[in-house]
């Protein structure tokens, strides 16, 4: 059934439910998603129900909003990467996956376990962790385990982190909603930090006071949500280019590690070269050097080699200092 929400974060959007009138589920049968509430214990819980099927009324306090962000999430995902990408759903059988919200108490994360996304309230500083750019990072780890496997360590653990940055980034932007105008940046919403700054910034990962701007061979013994930094980078420099620039009223300035400066291929086509790169290049124990050698060869492979998205990939690996 056609359905309308209104989540923490994403307002006014057309949810697709199941069931009928008295009981309708959260439960969409086209993607096979579907939303339960754990209740603030570390259980699956139940699918949540609705009486009129209108989700939600935007607010915190409403146990329906944080699943509507949560299921718009996973179905907007699926959705990306099945008309983009070309990929049905994470495993690329069609199958969905549950979304878990309410999960325990003052829980301030979101993860995926190789089944489901689960999410987090947050606590008296950082909001829900249901914004659909961490929707979209949590269901895009699902799809690396079930591509190139990238290991959660070394070189590969931050290409790991940062392949779902930019899917998570790619599906704010696909989505487009007025209530979470596409940026950037990941999680800035959520308040983590109790300042207004996000989690990470990618046009300059280092401003999250962790995150490496730039690669060298040390990058690969950071968490892997710092040694993402250089691929993130990589990935603003390959779709905007160097300099200062304002997005959707957002400042960045992305400076290059190496004094160059790179021309922007727009974010859409260096997210394909990018999934091609993760889906067909890659495998668990892939370094920096092999996502360089792997995104040039995706980027001939779709775009040829004298295009401009071929030379914004292959400057913008220049740029975060991964040798040749
Ligand atoms: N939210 C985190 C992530 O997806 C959970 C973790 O540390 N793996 O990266
Ligand atoms: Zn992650």
């Amino acid at each position: 059934a056609h359905a309308t929400g209104n989540g923490i974060y994403d307002k006014n959007v057309t949810l697709t439910t199941s069931g009928s009138s008295g009981s309708y589920k959260l439960s969409n049968p086209n993607t096979g998603n579907y939303t339960t509430d754990s209740n603030n214990q570390k259980i699956n819980g139940t699918t949540m129900t609705d009486a009129d099927n209108v989700w939600g009324d935007g607010s915190n306090s409403n146990r329906q909003s944080a699943g509507v962000d949560a299921q718009y999430g996973a179905d907007t995902t699926f959705d990306y990467y099945k008309s983009v990408m070309g990929r049905n759903g994470i495993w690329n059988n069609g199958n969905g996956a549950r979304s878990r919200v309410h999960y325990d108490n003052n829980y301030v994360n979101a993860f995926w376990d190789g089944t489901q996304m689960t999410y987090g309230d947050g606590d008296r500083n950082a909001n829900p962790l249901t914004e659909l750019d961490v929707a979209g990072h949590e269901m895009s780890h699902g799809v690396t385990e079930n591509t190139a496997g990238l290991d959660y360590s070394g070189d590969a653990g931050g290409l790991n982190e940062a392949t779902s940055d930019i899917f998570g980034t790619g599906v704010e932007w696909y989505a487009n909603l007025a209530s979470d105008k596409p940026d950037f940046l990941l999680g800035e919403e959520i308040d983590i930090n109790g300042d207004g700054t996000p989690l990470r910034y990618m046009d300059k990962p280092s401003k999250d006071g962790a995150s490496y701007d730039c690669y060298s061979s040390s990058v690969g013994s950071a968490d892997p949500h710092y040694s993402s930094g250089p691929l993130n980078h990589w990935y603003f420099l390959a779709s905007n280019g160097s300099g200062a620039k304002t997005i959707n009223g957002v400042s960045y300035n992305s400076s290059t590690c190496d004094s160059s400066s790179v021309t922007g291929a727009g974010r859409a086509d260096i997210e394909k070269v990018w999934y091609r790169t993760l889906s067909t290049k890659l495998t668990s124990t892939s370094n920096y050097k092999a996502a360089r050698e792997g995104a040039i060869k995706s980027a001939v492979e779709l775009y040829g080699g004298s295009s401009q998205v071929c030379k914004s990939v292959e400057s913008a690996f220049n740029a975060i200092n991964v040798p040749k």
